[in-house]
């Protein structure tokens, strides 16, 4: 019998809201993780990627993993992870060095066993280059096999990478893939493989709205009560509390009903995401946010959802004005690399003073995709109108997501994201949320982005 704790996406670093207290709750999560491992003895701890957030973490922040994976190994449970695509750099990774300080094992295509069950490692892989993947594993001998990666894999959300050809092309028969980069937690069962998400350990965004956690897994010739080789629990974390309220005014309503709303949960040290539609009057979000950090918030924002009035002469025929620009667009020949750019300007997720540099960003990603400039070249309108009958299909899936029109803060994130240092920019890193649907993360920067 093999027991392991896998766990991933803790994007240690994170500095959400510009928030010093949030950047700890990130490395917070994790310790709590390997308090966990130490007291319940398991035989490793398993990290499926997006140890960090950034690809250049600060040194606070590697002391801080430091000084967590050297409790862990102080109580000989090893630690195996794989890269994600968050920290991928294009040399070493942070990885080999804490491998270096015997605080980690690198996992790959060669058997890692502890206990009886053999670890193999997929690091984050861009889309672009996955054809060149031959799944090629080292044999081994133990009884039971695991493969750790790190990537949106199917049948889950934000899918783009087929589990089926995984399992089927490797020529080790895994029990189970512990994944990584879906940030919400899932399991399932593909080709008698089972396939699970831990989810992150800490909220990166606001649409990861239910509890954060861990799995606990193991591999066992009586798991399941003797029905399966593998049991996978999921166990939860005490996290930074979150506190959703959503406000639709009627008419005459205004400010002191939103404050009334706002007053009916416990702030106490929480992140509040006040939502307001309906009719009523203006609202100034600065004094909402204002109000719920003197009840004592961490952090709070507001959206305000609501049509803003035009007067007089004005007749706005349409419910959203960002359609009809899109509809403009539609009708204009743009290449795939212009319609980064326009939505780089456009979009609310990306603050003024970072458009120049996620505009670089995004073209030299465009530049990346092995010599193809395929996405430089025009595309005319016909083709142009059915990458936007795909949008829909996207836009469609995401509302699927109970908690998608909800990202009232997901400028403020991205803000964070992309403000950190700009990198050798041209990395795979954030290849899905760019690459599949550009039109898709119209004004839906939400969870994509934290993957
Ligand atoms: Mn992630």
């Amino acid at each position: 019998m093999t027991r392991v704790i896998h766990t991933g996406d803790t994007h240690i670093g994170y500095s959400q809201y510009h928030s010093p207290v949030r950047r700890q709750d990130f490395l917070d999560a994790f310790e709590a993780v390997v308090d966990d491992a130490v007291d319940g003895g398991v035989d490793a701890v398993v990290h499926a990627g997006d140890l960090f957030h950034d690809r250049r973490p600060d040194l606070q922040d590697l002391m801080g993993t430091i000084s967590v994976l050297r409790r862990l190994n102080d109580a000989g449970i090893p630690f195996l992870a794989v890269v994600g695509n968050h920290e991928s750099t294009r040399g070493g990774q942070w990885l080999d060095l804490f491998e270096r300080l015997g605080l980690a094992t690198r996992l790959g295509d060669e058997p890692v066993v502890v206990g009886d069950t053999a670890f193999y490692g997929l690091d984050h892989v861009p889309v672009s280059r996955r054809d060149d993947l031959d799944y090629a594993f080292a044999d081994h001998d133990a009884d039971y096999a695991a493969l750790v990666a790190h990537g949106l894999f199917e049948p889950f959300g934000y899918a783009d990478w087929d589990t089926e050809t995984v399992l089927t092309e490797s020529d080790i028969a895994f029990d189970a893939m512990l994944l990584g980069d879906n940030h919400t937690p899932d399991t399932a069962e593909v080709a008698d493989t089972w396939v699970t998400y831990p989810g992150s350990t800490e909220r990166a965004s606001a649409s990861e709205r239910e509890g954060r956690g861990y799995n606990l897994v193991v591999f066992d010739a009586d798991a399941a009560g003797g029905d399966d080789r593998v049991e996978i629990r999921r166990r939860a974390l005490d996290t930074r509390p979150f506190v959703f309220v959503s406000v639709e005014l009627r008419e005459g309503e205004g400010e002191p009903r939103v404050r009334e709303r706002v007053r009916e949960h416990d702030l106490a040290e929480a992140v509040v995401h006040v939502e307001i539609t309906g009719e009523g009057d203006p609202v100034t979000p600065a004094a909402v946010e204002e109000f719920a950090s003197d009840e004592g918030a961490l952090v709070a924002r507001v959206t305000d959802r609501r049509e803003v009035d035009a007067d007089g002469e004005v007749d706005v025929s349409f419910a959203d004005p960002e359609d009809a620009v899109r509809d403009r667009l539609d009708e204009m020949a743009l290449s795939t690399a212009a319609r980064d750019v326009e939505r780089a300007v456009r979009e609310d997720g990306v603050p003024d003073a970072n458009v120049r540099e996620t505009v670089k960003r995004r073209i030299e990603e465009r530049l990346d995709e092995d010599g193809d400039l395929g996405a430089f070249e025009a595309v005319d309108g016909s083709d142009v109108v059915g990458d936007a009958g795909e949008s829909d299909d996207a836009d469609g899936a995401t509302d699927g997501e109970p908690e998608d029109d909800s990202e009232p803060d997901n400028g403020e994130e991205s803000d964070d994201d992309e403000s950190d240092p700009p990198e050798s920019t041209a990395e795979p890193e954030s290849a899905e949320p760019d690459d599949p649907d550009p039109a898709s993360t119209d004004g839906q920067v939400s969870m994509e982005d934290y993957l």
